[in-house]
């Protein structure tokens, strides 16, 4: 029996990203991002595909609203294309009005519908502009100083936006996108991948300058903004939850949290604790940077929520020889299966991914407890299928193990608040099928199928109508 224990301003709905859905790369004045250039790339996305088109969201915004009425929601997450803001990225570059007037106008025809919007900022699609102008990421004075006034002019521009996500998941730009090289700009040591990259360096220098950027945009709302229009802003971390491989080892315990650290305290740590975690600075040494005091002064205490992204859980067995230089793990492997036999949960498209709601309620402990108890908006959890792709009409409409994910993690979420932690709100991960980065369109995320063959027609699956009334039972009445 669930008994109703959210909060009643609770918001639920769901999440998406710029690059992955909007389609419409030169509509309006737009510039290309890296992800334009990096699809271009032969071998880098699976099925050689691109944002080109995706769901064409960009000229399907009522579609799009449409559909969330369907579904119910109270909350929209959503990202903003910088290019199509500031179609080179700089703060001396044009601004493109029409870019801007795209956006205001969604943000107007939302909350018309009384949804409310989630803007992320940036959801990796930087401007190719800056990339090639001096390195993007790399460029810690330009590339702060230009976010700092990409923002600001979003800012200005949509005051009714009163939750505002500065960076989405900085642990893939870094990692994702500057050592392994599987996302743009596709930076690695691994020189049959790249001709440019140092796996050993860039990932904590873009992390490093990620981290200023955001805390160059949350100085800006605050002094600028925050008290004219009353919103809030906050970065959006992703971390998958931990298990020792061997619980009774104890070297296994504490690389489960230092995985926990590398991962979430990297850039958490800074922001609520002042300082990166001890186990990163003594695995690192000195290719972590270390902050200035004027930086981390910046940086601490900036967060008005915590964004959570969470999908999986692994086990964690430590590793017993030194580091090597690219390792970003801290020095362990993950698993799926633990020293007992047990499995972490089922496979799904996502050779990363496999559901274990119980590991949801454990990490929302753990952020609460590190970070003196913020408040937090779970600002993605979802889910792929396996083989979903390749299944008839019908049973893709049927995607029953999609739902049942759902179902377990909300009421992880619910036992999680009843365990004393602060969740605000839920954007489950996506609204409907899209670009799935390097993994192309073969993997499906959505509660609504995408007809990428037949004009892009949206199809709600069942976990589109699964969703709302878990949330209806769970939130107070009065
Ligand atoms: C998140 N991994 O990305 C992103 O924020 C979304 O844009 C994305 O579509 C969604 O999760 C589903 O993948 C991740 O390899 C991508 O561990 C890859 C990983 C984690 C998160």
């Amino acid at each position: 029996m669930t008994t109703a224990v959210l909060p009643k301003d609770f918001l639920w709905g769901f999440a998406t990203a710029s690059y992955q859905i909007e389609g419409a790369p030169e509509a309006d004045g737009r510039g290309p991002s890296i992800w334009d250039s990096f699809c271009k790339i032969p071998g880098k996305i699976a099925d050689g595909s691109s944002g080109d088109v995706a769901c064409d969201s960009y000229n399907r915004t009522a579609e799009d609203i449409a559909l969330l009425k369907l579904t119910g929601a109270k909350a929209y997450r959503f990202s903003i294309s910088w290019s199509r803001i500031i179609p080179i990225g700089g703060r001396k570059d044009p601004i493109n009005q029409a870019g801007i007037d795209f956006y205001k106008k969604f943000v107007d025809d939302l909350l018309a519908e009384g949804i409310t919007p989630f803007v992320t900022l940036f959801h990796w699609d930087l401007p190719d502009g800056l990339d090639k102008r001096y390195g993007g990421l790399l460029n810690k004075e330009e590339f702060v100083a230009d976010y700092g006034h990409y923002s600001r002019v979003l800012f200005e521009a949509i005051p009714k936006v009163k939750y505002w996500i500065t960076f989405n998941e900085p642990w893939c730009s870094s990692i994702l996108g500057y050592s392994t090289g599987l996302f743009a700009p596709g930076h690695t040591s691994d020189r049959t991948k790249s001709a440019v990259g140092d796996s050993s360096r860039e990932c904590w220098t873009v992390g490093h300058n990620l981290l200023l950027a955001h805390a160059t945009a949350v100085k800006i709302y605050r002094e600028e903004f925050k008290a004219k229009d009353g919103g809030e802003i906050g970065i959006t971390l992703n971390g998958d939850a931990v298990y020792p491989w061997d619980p009774s080892d104890p070297l296994d315990v504490e690389a489960a949290e230092r995985k926990l650290e590398f991962s979430i305290s990297w850039f958490a740590d800074p922001i609520y604790l002042g300082h990166y975690p001890a186990s990163m600075v003594k695995q690192l040494g000195d290719r972590l940077p270390s902050w200035t005091p004027e930086e981390i002064a910046l940086v601490k205490g900036s967060n008005d929520f915590y964004g959570m992204n969470h999908y999986t859980a692994n086990y964690i067995k430590h590793k017993s020889t030194p580091a090597e230089a690219d390792d970003f793990l801290g020095n362990l492997e993950t698993l799926f299966t633990a020293k007992n036999g047990d499995g972490i949960g089922p496979e799904t498209q996502s050779f990363w991914l496999r559901p274990n709601p119980q590991g949801f309620r454990n990490l929302l402990n753990w952020i609460s407890k590190r970070y003196g108890g913020p408040k937090i908006y779970c600002t993605e959890n979802g889910t792929s299928l396996k083989g979903e792709n390749d299944l008839p009409r019908e049973q893709i409409l049927d995607d029953e193990f999609r739902a049942e994910y759902f179902r377990g993690y909300v009421d992880a979420l619910a036992k999680a608040v009843q365990d004393g932690v602060d969740v605000r709100g839920y954007l489950a991960w996506s609204l409907m099928d899209n670009f799935e980065w390097a993994e192309g369109y073969e993997t499906r995320f959505g509660v609504t199928f995408v007809d990428y063959e037949g004009g892009q027609k949206r199809y709600p699956k069942k976990s589109a109508k699964t969703v709302g009334p878990l949330f209806e039972s769970l939130i107070k009445k009065d």
